[in-house]
C-alpha cells in the first residue's frame, strides 16, 4: 500500500484518431496528451494527462500540464513515501487547481500501488463489478445521415446508449432526426456548454423527446444558472465541465443545480476525488456515470477501474479502442462485448500492456527527473 515515488517521466505524445470529434468547441483530428511513468520499489505506474492542446473544455492545456508537473508537482512527490495513493491530491495541496495535472501524478502512484499490492487497481479502488456498461459519445457530423449512420453502427455494436453532442444550429434537428429514425432508445445530449440561460424556451422543448439527460447545457463554471434551469425543464441535468470537486458535487446537488453527475478523473483531480464525488452522490441518490476525454488505452483502463465502483449506475462513454486509436498504445485494445460491456482487467494495477515500441513511435517530447 505504501508509494514510495522514486523517479518522474514524462512523455508528451501525438496519436491520430480513427475520425474526426467535432463538440461544440470545435472539431478535432488528433489528440496530443503527457504519459506520465513513476517509478517507486522496484515497480512502475503509468497515468494519463488529459489536457488537449487548446484550453477550451477546460482552462488546462498539455503545455501547461507539462509545465506544473515538472516545475512543481514533481518536487512535491519525489522521494517522498505515501502510506497510501489517495495522499497525493493533498500533498499537491500547495498548487491551486491544475487538478489534470495533479491527477496525472495521482493516477499513477495509485497504479504504482497497486502493482507492488500485486493486485487489480478496482480492488484497491473499491470497485465492485467484474464488468462495466459501455456507451458512445459522438460528434456532432456534416449531415444528419451521416449522424444516422454512425448510430446505426454504434447500436450494431452493442452500444449500451447513444450520446450526441448539440450546439446551436444542430439540436432539434439532430434530436428530432434520431428519435424519428431509431425510436425510444437510451439517448443523452452533450451541449459542452453552447446555451445560456437565454435558451431555456429552446432547452425546456427538448423535454419532448424523453432524454436521458442533457449534459452541460450552461457555462463550464456555473452552478446556480443550472439549478434555475433545472427548475424550469423536465429534462435530466447532468454536470461535466461545472463539477471540479467533491464540493461542487454537494452545492449543484443541494441547489438542485443537476440530478446525475459526469466522473472525470482528470477533472476532478484523480482517483481519491472521484471516490469522494462517487461516494456523496451515493448519499444523496445521485446516479453518476463515468465521462471520456478521448484517451488512449492507458487512460482508459483507469477509467474502467474506477467505474467498476457500485454507484457507477448508468452506462459511461468508456467505450472501445478502435473507435479512437488504431493502433492503441496498449495491446490487446480495450474491447467491448455484443452485449455493450467491457470486463475490468483483472492483471496487477491497470492491467493492460503497454506497447513500448508503439510509445516510443508516438512520443514527440520527453522530461525525466530523480529524487
Ligand atoms: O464533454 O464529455 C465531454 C471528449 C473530450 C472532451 C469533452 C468530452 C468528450 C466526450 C468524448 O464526450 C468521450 C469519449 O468518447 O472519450
Ligand atoms: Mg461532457
Amino acid at each position: 500500500m505504501p508509494v514510495r515515488i522514486e523517479r518522474l517521466r514524462l512523455r508528451l505524445v501525438r496519436l491520430p484518431l480513427v475520425a474526426f470529434f467535432e463538440t461544440s468547441f470545435g472539431r478535432i483530428y488528433d489528440r496530443t496528451f503527457i504519459i506520465v511513468q513513476l517509478d517507486g520499489d522496484g515497480v512502475e505506474g503509468l497515468g494519463e494527462c488529459v489536457a488537449d492542446v487548446d484550453p477550451y473544455y477546460s482552462p488546462e492545456t498539455n503545455v501547461t500540464a507539462w509545465h506544473i508537473i515538472r516545475d512543481f508537482l514533481a518536487p512535491l512527490v519525489l522521494g517522498r513515501t505515501f502510506a497510501h495513493p489517495r495522499d497525493v491530491y493533498p500533498a499537491c495541496g500547495r498548487v491551486r487547481g491544475h487538478n489534470m495535472a495533479k491527477a496525472a501524478i495521482e493516477m499513477a502512484a495509485w497504479d504504482l500501488a497497486a502493482r507492488a499490492d500485486d493486485v487489480p487497481l478496482s480492488r484497491l479502488l473499491g470497485g465492485t463489478r467484474a464488468e462495466i456498461a459501455s456507451g458512445v459519445s459522438i460528434g456532432i457530423q456534416d449531415s444528419l445521415p451521416q449522424l444516422a449512420s454512425k448510430i446505426e453502427t454504434e447500436l450494431a455494436a452493442g452500444y449500451r446508449r447513444i450520446k450526441i453532442k448539440i450546439k446551436p444550429g444542430w439540436d432539434v434537428s439532430a434530436i428530432g432526426m434520431v428519435r424519428s429514425q431509431f425510436g425510444a432508445i437510451p439517448l443523452m445530449a452533450d451541449a459542452n456548454a453552447a446555451y445560456s440561460r437565454d435558451d431555456t424556451a429552446m432547452l425546456a422543448s427538448l423535454d419532448a423527446f424523453d432524454l436521458m439527460m442533457i449534459e452541460q447545457p450552461l457555462d463550464y463554471d456555473d452552478i446556480r444558472d443550472h439549478a434555475a434551469l433545472q427548475a424550469a425543464i423536465r429534462t435530466p441535468i447532468c454536470l461535466d465541465e461545472s463539477i471540479h470537486s467533491p464540493q461542487h458535487a454537494e452545492e449543484a446537488i443541494t441547489t438542485g443545480a443537476c440530478r446525475i453527475i459526469n466522473i472525470k478523473p482528470g477533472r476532478l483531480g484523480g482517483h481519491a476525488q472521484s471516490i469522494r464525488v462517487h461516494d456523496i452522490c451515493a448519499e444523496r441518490g445521485v446516479p453518476v456515470w463515468h465521462g471520456g476525454m478521448l484517451e488512449s488505452g492507458i487512460g482508459r483502463a483507469h477509467n474502467i477501474h474506477l467505474a467498476s465502483l457500485p454507484n457507477f449506475s448508468l452506462p459511461g462513454d468508456i467505450a472501445a479502442s478502435r473507435r479512437y486509436f488504431v493502433p492503441d498504445l496498449i495491446e490487446p485494445g480495450i474491447a467491448v462485448s455484443k452485449s455493450g460491456t467491457i470486463d475490468v482487467p483483472t492483471g496487477a494495477g491497470i492491467g493492460v500492456t503497454v506497447d513500448w515500441d508503439r510509445l516510443d513511435a508516438a512520443t514527440v517530447e520527453r522530461y525525466e527527473v530523480r529524487a
